[in-house]
Protein backbone atom coordinates (compact mmCIF):
# COMPACT_ATOMS: atom_id res chain seq x y z
CA UNK A 1 0.00 0.00 0.00
CA UNK A 2 1.12 3.49 -0.61
CA UNK A 3 1.85 5.21 2.15
CA UNK A 4 -0.63 8.50 3.02
CA UNK A 5 -2.26 10.77 4.78
CA UNK A 6 -5.91 11.30 5.15
CA UNK A 7 -7.09 14.69 4.26
CA UNK A 8 -8.19 14.88 7.95
CA UNK A 9 -4.90 14.26 9.34
CA UNK A 10 -2.63 16.04 6.67
CA UNK A 11 -5.17 19.75 7.21
CA UNK A 12 -4.18 18.99 11.63
CA UNK A 13 -0.71 18.49 10.38
CA UNK A 14 -0.31 21.41 8.32
CA UNK A 15 -2.00 23.60 11.47
CA UNK A 16 0.54 22.01 13.95
CA UNK A 17 3.11 22.91 11.20
CA UNK A 18 4.79 19.72 11.22
CA UNK A 19 4.31 18.48 7.76
CA UNK A 20 8.09 18.51 7.19
CA UNK A 21 9.29 17.14 10.46
CA UNK A 22 11.47 14.20 10.16
CA UNK A 23 9.12 11.84 11.99
CA UNK A 24 5.97 12.91 9.71
CA UNK A 25 8.12 12.59 6.54
CA UNK A 26 9.91 9.71 7.36
CA UNK A 27 6.11 7.31 7.53
CA UNK A 28 5.98 8.25 3.55
CA UNK A 29 9.05 6.95 2.37
CA UNK A 30 8.34 3.85 0.85
CA UNK A 31 9.14 0.62 2.64
CA UNK A 32 9.11 -3.12 2.80
CA UNK A 33 5.71 -2.79 5.51
CA UNK A 34 3.20 -0.72 5.43
CA UNK A 35 0.51 -0.29 8.60
CA UNK A 36 -3.25 1.07 7.71
CA UNK A 37 -5.00 3.17 10.80
CA UNK A 38 -8.55 3.75 10.77
CA UNK A 39 -10.29 6.08 13.10
CA UNK A 40 -12.75 3.63 15.85
CA UNK A 41 -15.39 6.53 15.16
CA UNK A 42 -16.16 5.66 11.85
CA UNK A 43 -13.76 3.56 10.29
CA UNK A 44 -12.49 6.07 8.25
CA UNK A 45 -9.30 5.81 6.88
CA UNK A 46 -6.85 8.30 8.54
CA UNK A 47 -3.27 6.84 6.80
CA UNK A 48 -1.35 4.47 5.56
CA UNK A 49 2.27 4.41 7.19
CA UNK A 50 5.61 2.52 6.54
CA UNK A 51 7.25 0.51 9.03
CA UNK A 52 10.50 0.37 10.11
CA UNK A 53 12.83 -2.07 8.74
CA UNK A 54 15.74 -3.64 11.50
CA UNK A 55 18.45 -0.97 8.83
CA UNK A 56 15.91 2.23 10.29
CA UNK A 57 15.89 0.56 13.67
CA UNK A 58 19.21 0.47 13.85
CA UNK A 59 20.17 3.79 13.06
CA UNK A 60 17.72 5.56 14.81
CA UNK A 61 19.31 3.38 17.34
CA UNK A 62 22.98 4.40 16.92
CA UNK A 63 21.69 7.92 16.51
CA UNK A 64 19.76 8.04 20.39
CA UNK A 65 22.89 6.72 21.78
CA UNK A 66 25.20 9.78 20.43
CA UNK A 67 22.22 12.00 21.28
CA UNK A 68 22.24 10.80 24.78
CA UNK A 69 26.06 10.79 24.70
CA UNK A 70 25.86 14.75 23.91
CA UNK A 71 23.00 15.70 26.35
CA UNK A 72 24.20 14.36 29.17
CA UNK A 73 26.85 17.18 29.18
CA UNK A 74 23.99 19.76 29.26
CA UNK A 75 23.39 20.85 33.05
CA UNK A 76 20.22 19.94 34.37
CA UNK A 77 18.55 22.83 34.54
CA UNK A 78 19.63 23.90 30.90
CA UNK A 79 17.81 20.65 30.16
CA UNK A 80 14.59 21.49 31.68
CA UNK A 81 14.46 24.95 29.50
CA UNK A 82 14.10 22.41 26.87
CA UNK A 83 11.54 20.78 28.33
CA UNK A 84 9.60 24.13 29.34
CA UNK A 85 9.81 24.68 25.55
CA UNK A 86 8.64 21.88 24.26
CA UNK A 87 5.36 22.36 27.16
CA UNK A 88 5.27 25.72 25.33
CA UNK A 89 4.77 24.08 22.13
CA UNK A 90 2.57 21.45 23.02
CA UNK A 91 0.13 24.57 24.99
CA UNK A 92 0.29 25.90 21.47
CA UNK A 93 -1.33 22.63 19.89
CA UNK A 94 -3.75 21.59 22.57
CA UNK A 95 -6.51 21.76 20.48
CA UNK A 96 -5.08 20.24 17.42
CA UNK A 97 -3.07 17.17 19.76
CA UNK A 98 -6.20 16.32 21.42
CA UNK A 99 -8.01 16.05 18.23
CA UNK A 100 -5.71 13.75 16.65
CA UNK A 101 -5.99 11.57 19.75
CA UNK A 102 -9.96 11.80 19.36
CA UNK A 103 -9.92 10.88 15.94
CA UNK A 104 -7.51 8.29 16.41
CA UNK A 105 -8.89 6.39 19.68
CA UNK A 106 -12.00 7.71 20.12
CA UNK A 107 -12.07 9.81 23.04
CA UNK A 108 -14.44 13.04 23.91
CA UNK A 109 -12.90 15.75 23.19
CA UNK A 110 -12.89 17.24 26.58
CA UNK A 111 -10.96 14.03 26.95
CA UNK A 112 -8.30 13.83 24.15
CA UNK A 113 -7.76 17.84 25.21
CA UNK A 114 -7.60 16.46 29.07
CA UNK A 115 -4.48 14.18 28.16
CA UNK A 116 -2.60 16.51 26.42
CA UNK A 117 -3.04 18.53 29.60
CA UNK A 118 -1.29 15.78 31.00
CA UNK A 119 1.89 15.88 28.80
CA UNK A 120 1.49 19.92 29.77
CA UNK A 121 1.36 19.27 33.22
CA UNK A 122 4.41 16.75 33.04
CA UNK A 123 6.60 19.43 31.36
CA UNK A 124 6.15 21.80 33.86
CA UNK A 125 6.80 19.42 36.98
CA UNK A 126 9.89 18.43 34.70
CA UNK A 127 10.93 22.04 34.62
CA UNK A 128 11.17 22.37 38.46
CA UNK A 129 12.51 19.25 38.84
CA UNK A 130 15.52 19.93 37.00
CA UNK A 131 16.83 22.09 39.41
CA UNK A 132 15.83 19.21 41.94
CA UNK A 133 17.67 16.12 41.28
CA UNK A 134 19.23 15.92 44.47
CA UNK A 135 21.27 13.45 46.05
CA UNK A 136 21.70 12.79 50.26
CA UNK A 137 24.86 12.67 51.36
CA UNK A 138 25.33 10.44 55.27
CA UNK A 139 27.83 10.49 57.57
CA UNK A 140 30.80 8.24 57.47
CA UNK A 141 31.70 6.29 60.35
CA UNK A 142 35.24 7.10 59.62
CA UNK A 143 37.14 10.35 60.41
CA UNK A 144 37.72 13.25 57.70
CA UNK A 145 35.67 10.56 55.41
CA UNK A 146 32.47 12.09 53.79
CA UNK A 147 29.78 10.09 51.75
CA UNK A 148 27.48 11.53 49.21
CA UNK A 149 25.16 10.17 46.62
CA UNK A 150 24.51 11.35 43.18
CA UNK A 151 21.78 10.83 40.29
CA UNK A 152 23.46 10.71 36.74
CA UNK A 153 21.78 10.07 33.74
CA UNK A 154 21.62 6.58 32.18
CA UNK A 155 21.17 6.10 28.69
CA UNK A 156 18.79 6.35 25.96
CA UNK A 157 15.67 5.43 27.40
CA UNK A 158 12.93 3.12 25.39
CA UNK A 159 9.44 3.83 26.18
CA UNK A 160 6.47 1.47 25.34
CA UNK A 161 2.74 3.06 24.94
CA UNK A 162 -0.81 1.81 24.79
CA UNK A 163 -3.29 2.95 22.61
CA UNK A 164 -5.37 4.52 25.54
CA UNK A 165 -3.13 7.52 26.35
CA UNK A 166 -1.23 7.85 23.60
CA UNK A 167 0.21 10.92 23.72
CA UNK A 168 0.77 11.15 28.06
CA UNK A 169 2.26 8.04 28.89
CA UNK A 170 4.84 8.71 26.82
CA UNK A 171 5.59 12.59 28.27
CA UNK A 172 5.19 11.40 31.87
CA UNK A 173 8.72 9.03 31.13
CA UNK A 174 9.81 11.60 27.94
CA UNK A 175 9.75 14.88 30.17
CA UNK A 176 11.39 13.10 33.23
CA UNK A 177 14.09 11.67 31.10
CA UNK A 178 14.80 14.49 29.60
CA UNK A 179 15.81 16.38 32.70
CA UNK A 180 17.54 13.52 33.38
CA UNK A 181 20.13 13.73 30.77
CA UNK A 182 18.51 10.73 28.79
CA UNK A 183 17.37 10.30 25.14
CA UNK A 184 13.70 8.65 24.59
CA UNK A 185 12.98 6.40 21.99
CA UNK A 186 9.81 5.87 21.72
CA UNK A 187 7.81 3.07 20.27
CA UNK A 188 4.03 3.75 20.05
CA UNK A 189 1.06 1.47 19.59
CA UNK A 190 0.09 0.75 16.33
CA UNK A 191 -3.35 1.65 16.83
CA UNK A 192 -1.81 5.16 18.24
CA UNK A 193 0.68 6.04 15.88
CA UNK A 194 -1.02 9.26 14.36
CA UNK A 195 -0.46 10.64 18.13
CA UNK A 196 2.89 9.18 18.40
CA UNK A 197 4.26 10.92 15.02
CA UNK A 198 2.91 14.61 15.95
CA UNK A 199 4.12 14.35 19.59
CA UNK A 200 7.32 13.72 18.18
CA UNK A 201 7.50 15.92 15.68
CA UNK A 202 7.08 18.80 17.84
CA UNK A 203 9.48 17.63 20.67
CA UNK A 204 11.93 16.70 18.23
CA UNK A 205 11.53 20.32 16.60
CA UNK A 206 12.33 21.90 19.73
CA UNK A 207 15.48 19.57 20.83
CA UNK A 208 16.75 20.31 17.35
CA UNK A 209 16.47 23.65 17.42
CA UNK A 210 18.77 23.30 20.79
CA UNK A 211 21.34 21.43 18.67
CA UNK A 212 19.71 17.99 19.82
CA UNK A 213 17.75 16.76 16.98
CA UNK A 214 17.61 12.79 17.69
CA UNK A 215 16.89 13.73 21.62
CA UNK A 216 13.81 12.07 20.92
CA UNK A 217 13.18 9.02 17.89
CA UNK A 218 10.64 6.93 17.33
CA UNK A 219 10.24 3.21 16.14
CA UNK A 220 7.55 1.72 14.81
CA UNK A 221 6.93 -1.90 13.23
CA UNK A 222 5.10 -5.41 14.86
CA UNK A 223 6.31 -7.41 17.74
CA UNK A 224 8.42 -9.77 16.33
CA UNK A 225 10.55 -7.15 13.62
CA UNK A 226 10.95 -4.47 15.82
CA UNK A 227 9.15 -5.04 19.36
CA UNK A 228 11.34 -8.14 20.42
CA UNK A 229 14.59 -6.45 19.00
CA UNK A 230 13.60 -3.14 21.07
CA UNK A 231 13.40 -4.86 24.78
CA UNK A 232 16.22 -7.09 23.95
CA UNK A 233 18.40 -4.19 23.16
CA UNK A 234 21.56 -3.73 25.50
CA UNK A 235 21.48 -0.09 24.35
CA UNK A 236 18.39 0.73 26.31
CA UNK A 237 19.56 0.52 29.84
CA UNK A 238 15.51 0.95 30.79
CA UNK A 239 12.53 0.01 29.20
CA UNK A 240 9.42 1.93 30.04
CA UNK A 241 6.13 -0.29 29.17
CA UNK A 242 2.71 0.70 29.43
CA UNK A 243 0.23 -1.65 28.29
CA UNK A 244 -1.46 -5.43 29.09
CA UNK A 245 -0.17 -7.83 31.67
CA UNK A 246 0.45 -10.37 29.05
CA UNK A 247 2.66 -7.78 26.90
CA UNK A 248 4.19 -6.46 30.84
CA UNK A 249 5.32 -10.23 31.70
CA UNK A 250 7.27 -10.43 27.99
CA UNK A 251 9.32 -7.44 28.41
CA UNK A 252 10.02 -8.04 32.59
CA UNK A 253 11.74 -11.36 30.87
CA UNK A 254 13.43 -10.18 27.85
CA UNK A 255 14.89 -7.30 29.90
CA UNK A 256 15.22 -8.71 33.20
CA UNK A 257 17.10 -11.77 31.31
CA UNK A 258 19.41 -9.14 30.02
CA UNK A 259 19.37 -7.50 34.09
CA UNK A 260 18.89 -4.60 32.33
CA UNK A 261 15.35 -2.47 34.36
CA UNK A 262 12.28 -2.60 33.48
CA UNK A 263 9.27 -0.06 34.44
CA UNK A 264 6.13 -1.32 34.18
CA UNK A 265 2.60 -0.02 34.06
CA UNK A 266 0.40 -2.84 33.23
CA UNK A 267 -3.36 -4.09 34.15
CA UNK A 268 -6.13 -2.59 36.80
CA UNK A 269 -9.15 -4.10 37.78
CA UNK A 270 -10.12 -0.92 39.86
CA UNK A 271 -13.01 -1.54 42.41
CA UNK A 272 -15.08 1.19 44.48
CA UNK A 273 -15.94 0.21 47.80
CA UNK A 274 -19.09 2.69 48.79
CA UNK A 275 -20.32 2.59 52.82
CA UNK A 276 -23.65 3.32 54.16
CA UNK A 277 -21.92 6.66 55.16
CA UNK A 278 -20.96 7.69 51.87
CA UNK A 279 -21.89 11.07 50.32
CA UNK A 280 -23.99 9.83 47.08
CA UNK A 281 -23.65 13.32 45.20
CA UNK A 282 -20.16 12.50 45.64
CA UNK A 283 -20.19 8.98 44.91
CA UNK A 284 -22.58 8.40 41.85
CA UNK A 285 -20.60 10.96 39.79
CA UNK A 286 -17.30 9.81 40.41
CA UNK A 287 -17.94 6.06 39.97
CA UNK A 288 -20.12 7.23 36.74
CA UNK A 289 -16.99 8.60 35.21
CA UNK A 290 -14.54 6.15 36.38
CA UNK A 291 -16.27 3.41 35.07
CA UNK A 292 -17.87 4.96 31.54
CA UNK A 293 -15.48 7.86 30.86
CA UNK A 294 -12.86 6.86 28.08
CA UNK A 295 -15.40 4.21 27.27
CA UNK A 296 -13.94 1.60 29.97
CA UNK A 297 -10.31 2.06 28.41
CA UNK A 298 -8.40 3.43 31.22
CA UNK A 299 -6.59 1.01 33.21
CA UNK A 300 -7.79 3.18 36.08
CA UNK A 301 -11.27 2.44 34.98
CA UNK A 302 -13.64 1.38 37.85
CA UNK A 303 -14.36 -2.10 36.94
CA UNK A 304 -15.82 -3.69 40.36
CA UNK A 305 -17.84 -1.80 42.47
CA UNK A 306 -18.44 -2.96 46.38
CA UNK A 307 -21.34 -1.53 48.06
CA UNK A 308 -22.45 -1.89 51.37
CA UNK A 309 -25.71 -4.68 51.46
CA UNK A 310 -28.02 -2.10 52.77
CA UNK A 311 -27.98 0.53 50.40
CA UNK A 312 -26.75 -1.38 47.15
CA UNK A 313 -30.50 -1.35 45.48
CA UNK A 314 -30.66 2.39 46.31
CA UNK A 315 -26.69 2.87 44.71
CA UNK A 316 -27.93 0.20 41.69
CA UNK A 317 -31.00 2.64 40.79
CA UNK A 318 -29.28 5.41 41.13
CA UNK A 319 -26.36 4.40 38.72
CA UNK A 320 -28.85 2.59 36.19
CA UNK A 321 -30.79 6.31 35.93
CA UNK A 322 -27.27 7.90 35.33
CA UNK A 323 -26.55 5.62 33.16
CA UNK A 324 -29.45 5.89 30.64
CA UNK A 325 -28.96 9.75 30.50
CA UNK A 326 -25.17 9.06 29.13
CA UNK A 327 -24.66 10.12 25.12
CA UNK A 328 -23.24 7.95 23.23
CA UNK A 329 -21.56 9.00 19.96
CA UNK A 330 -19.43 10.73 17.87
CA UNK A 331 -16.90 11.78 20.17
CA UNK A 332 -16.06 14.78 18.13
CA UNK A 333 -19.57 16.28 18.77
CA UNK A 334 -19.61 18.14 22.19
CA UNK A 335 -21.88 16.62 24.56
CA UNK A 336 -21.39 12.95 23.67
CA UNK A 337 -19.66 11.46 26.61
CA UNK A 338 -18.79 7.95 25.31
CA UNK A 339 -17.50 7.52 22.55
CA UNK A 340 -16.59 4.03 20.60
CA UNK A 341 -14.21 1.26 22.05
CA UNK A 342 -10.94 0.96 19.99
CA UNK A 343 -11.42 -1.76 17.14
CA UNK A 344 -13.63 -5.26 16.74
CA UNK A 345 -11.73 -6.73 19.10
CA UNK A 346 -12.66 -5.16 21.90
CA UNK A 347 -16.52 -5.19 21.25
CA UNK A 348 -16.21 -9.04 21.03
CA UNK A 349 -14.34 -8.68 24.66
CA UNK A 350 -17.13 -6.47 25.90
CA UNK A 351 -19.58 -9.08 24.08
CA UNK A 352 -17.77 -12.32 25.71
CA UNK A 353 -17.58 -10.54 29.33
CA UNK A 354 -20.86 -9.95 29.44
CA UNK A 355 -22.14 -13.47 28.53
CA UNK A 356 -19.63 -15.07 30.78
CA UNK A 357 -21.26 -13.03 33.23
CA UNK A 358 -24.39 -13.93 32.48
CA UNK A 359 -23.52 -17.84 32.59
CA UNK A 360 -22.19 -17.03 35.86
CA UNK A 361 -25.26 -15.97 37.37
CA UNK A 362 -24.77 -12.12 36.94
CA UNK A 363 -27.48 -9.44 35.98
CA UNK A 364 -27.60 -6.84 33.51
CA UNK A 365 -29.02 -3.92 34.85
CA UNK A 366 -28.58 -1.52 32.07
CA UNK A 367 -26.65 -1.23 28.78
CA UNK A 368 -25.05 -4.31 27.30
CA UNK A 369 -25.78 -4.04 23.72
CA UNK A 370 -23.23 -2.91 20.91
CA UNK A 371 -25.40 0.15 19.22
CA UNK A 372 -25.11 2.39 16.05
CA UNK A 373 -25.72 6.10 17.04
CA UNK A 374 -27.63 8.23 14.95
CA UNK A 375 -25.16 10.25 12.51
CA UNK A 376 -21.89 7.87 12.05
CA UNK A 377 -21.39 5.16 9.57
CA UNK A 378 -19.47 2.25 11.23
CA UNK A 379 -17.40 2.74 14.20
CA UNK A 380 -17.39 0.43 17.20
CA UNK A 381 -19.80 1.35 20.24
CA UNK A 382 -21.03 -0.04 23.36
CA UNK A 383 -23.53 0.90 25.70
CA UNK A 384 -21.85 0.83 29.26
CA UNK A 385 -22.77 -2.07 30.97
CA UNK A 386 -23.73 -2.42 34.29
CA UNK A 387 -24.25 -6.25 36.14
CA UNK A 388 -24.98 -7.35 39.38
CA UNK A 389 -23.27 -10.48 40.91
CA UNK A 390 -25.39 -13.61 41.65
CA UNK A 391 -26.20 -13.99 45.59
CA UNK A 392 -22.99 -15.75 46.11
CA UNK A 393 -21.02 -12.47 45.64
CA UNK A 394 -19.43 -14.68 43.28
CA UNK A 395 -18.35 -13.21 39.55
CA UNK A 396 -15.27 -14.93 38.65
CA UNK A 397 -15.22 -12.79 34.87
CA UNK A 398 -14.85 -9.90 37.35
CA UNK A 399 -11.54 -10.71 37.90
CA UNK A 400 -10.26 -10.32 34.30
CA UNK A 401 -9.19 -6.79 32.95
CA UNK A 402 -11.70 -6.15 30.04
CA UNK A 403 -11.09 -2.84 28.26
CA UNK A 404 -14.49 -2.04 28.12
CA UNK A 405 -17.17 -0.08 30.30
CA UNK A 406 -18.54 -2.98 31.80
CA UNK A 407 -19.13 -2.35 36.24
CA UNK A 408 -19.53 -5.38 38.21
CA UNK A 409 -21.76 -5.02 41.12
CA UNK A 410 -20.35 -6.60 44.65
CA UNK A 411 -22.01 -6.79 48.32
CA UNK A 412 -20.18 -6.43 51.87
CA UNK A 413 -21.49 -6.50 55.64
CA UNK A 414 -18.05 -4.80 57.03
CA UNK A 415 -15.50 -2.65 55.85
CA UNK A 416 -12.99 -5.48 56.66
CA UNK A 417 -14.63 -7.61 53.64
CA UNK A 418 -14.88 -5.31 51.44
CA UNK A 419 -10.89 -4.31 51.61
CA UNK A 420 -10.71 -8.36 51.56
CA UNK A 421 -12.60 -8.11 47.88
CA UNK A 422 -11.29 -4.90 46.85
CA UNK A 423 -7.51 -7.10 46.98
CA UNK A 424 -9.25 -10.25 45.67
CA UNK A 425 -7.49 -9.69 42.10
CA UNK A 426 -4.22 -10.23 40.32
CA UNK A 427 -3.77 -6.78 39.44
CA UNK A 428 -3.13 -3.70 42.19
CA UNK A 429 -3.40 -0.71 40.39
CA UNK A 430 -6.45 2.04 41.15
CA UNK A 431 -9.08 2.12 44.43
CA UNK A 432 -11.86 4.09 46.10
CA UNK A 433 -13.43 4.01 48.91
CA UNK A 434 -16.93 6.52 49.39
CA UNK A 435 -17.38 6.79 53.11
CA UNK A 436 -17.38 9.81 55.72
CA UNK A 437 -16.55 7.62 58.71
CA UNK A 438 -12.79 8.21 59.51
CA UNK A 439 -12.19 4.86 61.18
CA UNK A 440 -12.96 2.96 57.42
CA UNK A 441 -11.17 5.75 55.43
CA UNK A 442 -7.95 5.76 57.65
CA UNK A 443 -8.39 1.66 57.19
CA UNK A 444 -8.66 1.69 53.77
CA UNK A 445 -5.08 3.60 53.48
CA UNK A 446 -3.52 1.83 56.26
CA UNK A 447 -0.97 -1.10 55.63
CA UNK A 448 -3.96 -3.36 55.79
CA UNK A 449 -5.85 -1.54 53.74
CA UNK A 450 -5.77 -1.27 49.90
CA UNK A 451 -3.30 -2.89 48.28
CA UNK A 452 -2.96 -0.96 45.10
CA UNK A 453 -0.48 1.60 43.80
CA UNK A 454 -3.16 4.16 44.08
CA UNK A 455 -6.58 4.39 46.64
CA UNK A 456 -8.50 7.06 46.75
CA UNK A 457 -11.07 8.24 50.03
CA UNK A 458 -13.85 10.42 48.56
CA UNK A 459 -12.59 10.33 45.13
CA UNK A 460 -12.54 8.03 42.06
CA UNK A 461 -10.29 5.08 40.61
CA UNK A 462 -9.11 7.43 37.48
CA UNK A 463 -8.39 10.81 36.56
CA UNK A 464 -4.97 10.79 38.74
CA UNK A 465 -2.75 14.27 38.36
CA UNK A 466 1.07 13.69 37.06
CA UNK A 467 1.84 14.91 40.61
CA UNK A 468 1.26 11.71 42.72
CA UNK A 469 3.81 8.44 41.76
CA UNK A 470 1.45 7.03 39.29
CA UNK A 471 1.66 2.73 39.26
CA UNK A 472 0.79 -0.53 40.90
CA UNK A 473 1.35 -3.91 42.20
CA UNK A 474 1.12 -7.13 41.67
CA UNK A 475 0.15 -7.85 38.46
CA UNK A 476 0.08 -4.16 37.72
CA UNK A 477 3.98 -4.58 37.67
CA UNK A 478 5.03 -2.25 40.33
CA UNK A 479 6.70 0.60 38.35
CA UNK A 480 5.83 4.32 39.05
CA UNK A 481 5.79 7.07 36.53
CA UNK A 482 4.90 10.58 36.50
CA UNK A 483 5.06 12.76 39.77
CA UNK A 484 6.79 12.28 43.09
CA UNK A 485 10.20 11.00 43.19
CA UNK A 486 9.76 8.69 39.85
CA UNK A 487 12.61 10.12 38.37
CA UNK A 488 15.05 8.23 40.21
CA UNK A 489 14.09 5.15 37.68
CA UNK A 490 15.55 7.54 34.73
CA UNK A 491 19.13 8.08 36.16
CA UNK A 492 22.24 5.92 38.07
CA UNK A 493 22.68 6.14 41.70
CA UNK A 494 26.09 6.80 42.01
CA UNK A 495 27.63 6.52 45.72
CA UNK A 496 30.81 8.59 46.69
CA UNK A 497 33.24 8.34 49.22
CA UNK A 498 35.46 11.51 49.93
CA UNK A 499 38.61 11.24 52.06
CA UNK A 500 40.05 14.56 53.07
CA UNK A 501 42.73 13.63 55.63
CA UNK A 502 45.92 12.13 55.88
CA UNK A 503 45.51 9.02 57.26
CA UNK A 504 43.80 5.49 55.59
CA UNK A 505 41.21 4.45 58.10
CA UNK A 506 39.60 1.42 56.56
CA UNK A 507 35.96 1.03 57.69
CA UNK A 508 34.48 -1.61 59.58
CA UNK A 509 37.67 -1.10 62.10
CA UNK A 510 39.66 -3.51 59.65
CA UNK A 511 43.49 -2.88 59.96
CA UNK A 512 45.81 -3.97 57.07
CA UNK A 513 48.89 -2.48 57.65
C1 LIG B 1 -3.72 4.68 31.73
O1 LIG B 1 -4.88 4.34 31.63
O2 LIG B 1 -2.79 3.97 31.28
O3 LIG B 1 -5.32 8.32 36.13
C2 LIG B 1 -3.27 5.96 32.34
C3 LIG B 1 -5.76 8.33 34.97
C4 LIG B 1 -4.94 9.02 33.92
C5 LIG B 1 -3.90 8.11 33.37
C6 LIG B 1 -4.37 6.75 32.99
N1 LIG B 1 -4.32 10.18 34.49
O4 LIG B 1 -6.83 7.84 34.67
Amino acid sequence: MTPTYSPAVTEIFQRMNILRERDVVARMQPGAATASVTSPIDGAPLATLTLDSVERYEDVLARSVKAFDAWRRVPAPERGLLVRAIGEEVRKHKADLGRIVSLEVGKSISEGQGEVQETIDIADFALGLSRQLYGLTMPSERRNYRIQEQWHPLGPIGVISAFNFPNAVWAWNAMLAAVCGDSVVWKPSLLAPLTAIATNALAARVAAAAGHPDLFTIVMGPDDVIGERFIADKRLPLISATGSTRMGRRVGEVVGKRLGRSLLELGGNGAVIVDKSADLAVAIPSIVFGAAGTAGQRCTTTRRLIVHEEIVDGVCDRLVRAYKQLRIGNPLIEGNLVGPLINKRAVDGYLHAIGEAKKQGGTVLVGGEVVKPAGVDGGHYVQPCIIRAPASNVLDIAREETFAPILYVFTYKSVEQAIAMNNAVDQGLSSAIFSTDVRQTELFLSGVGSDCGIANVNAGTSGAEIGGAFGGEKDTGGGRESGSDSWKAYMRRQTNCIHYGSTVVLAQGIRFD
